[in-house]
């Protein structure tokens, strides 16, 4: 009996929530990824214009809810002196007021608990192609984030001139061996424009959800 009304109330009143890094160079569109995606999938969201996205400094948190999954992305600053806490943060664990106070030794790191990385690629920027690369070969090189899916997000495929899925493909080849059996996508993308934004979104869901080695946490509905 308990475990039926428990099975009830968690269908009715709960989501599991799954903790989603997004990562990538700076200027890359990360930001303007996370407003896109809550602006297609929350139809309360009344969003910011994405034209007014300026330089994130620390971090951005929104969520996405898919159904009766709830996506809680991370979008964490790009900038060369950031990355190096990629690997360092910490996940809040709510109702912990002021949890964002507390220095990140007191808990896990991101990498440890994330279900899933949004890899950002600015395929306008040739010129950062290899800085950008080296940047997730160290993302999918670091043993915390073994089994985690990995979404590469060909970003700004509106812009005419820009570098094609080979051609990113072919700069990224050195990285294959490190990717592993994980699950691993390249989609293009325009964060400006949405394409190629929920076809990204509705992919990583099914990753988290089969990935059972990464539980999700369970979150009351609000
Ligand atoms: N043309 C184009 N510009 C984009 C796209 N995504 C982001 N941008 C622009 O790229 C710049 C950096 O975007 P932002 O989201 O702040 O990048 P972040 O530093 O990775 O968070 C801004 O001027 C955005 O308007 C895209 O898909 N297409
Ligand atoms: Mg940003």
């Amino acid at each position: 009996m308990y475990t039926l009304l428990s099975g009830l109330y968690k269908y009715m009143f709960q989501k599991d929530e799954y903790c989603i890094l997004i990562l990538g160079l700076d200027n890359a569109g990360k930001t303007t990824f996370l407003e896109q995606s809550k602006t297609r999938f929350n139809k309360q969201y009344k969003g910011m214009s994405l034209s007014k996205i300026t330089t994130t400094v620390g971090l951005n948190i929104g969520t996405v809810d898919v159904g009766k999954t709830r996506l809680m992305f991370w979008d964490l600053g790009g900038q060369e002196e950031l990355q190096s806490l990629w690997d360092k943060g910490a996940w809040p664990s709510p109702p912990l007021a002021g949890w964002w106070l507390q220095p990140s030794s007191m808990s896990s790191q991101y990498y440890a608990e994330c279900h899933g990385v949004i890899y950002v690629i600015d395929s306008t920027d040739e010129e950062r192609l290899s800085e950008s690369k080296q940047a997730f070969e160290k993302v999918v090189a670091s043993e915390a984030l073994d089994g985690v899916p990995i979404l590469v997000l060909a970003n700004k495929q509106d812009v005419e001139t820009c570098l094609s899925i080979p051609d990113i493909k072919t700069a990224f080849s050195d990285c294959t061996c490190k990717i592993g059996r994980r699950d691993c996508l390249t989609q293009a993308c325009s964060a400006l424009t949405g394409k190629g934004v929920r076809e990204g979104i509705e992919w990583m869901v099914k990753c988290v959800v089969r990935n059972v080695h990464r539980p999700p946490r369970q979150r009351d509905i609000t």
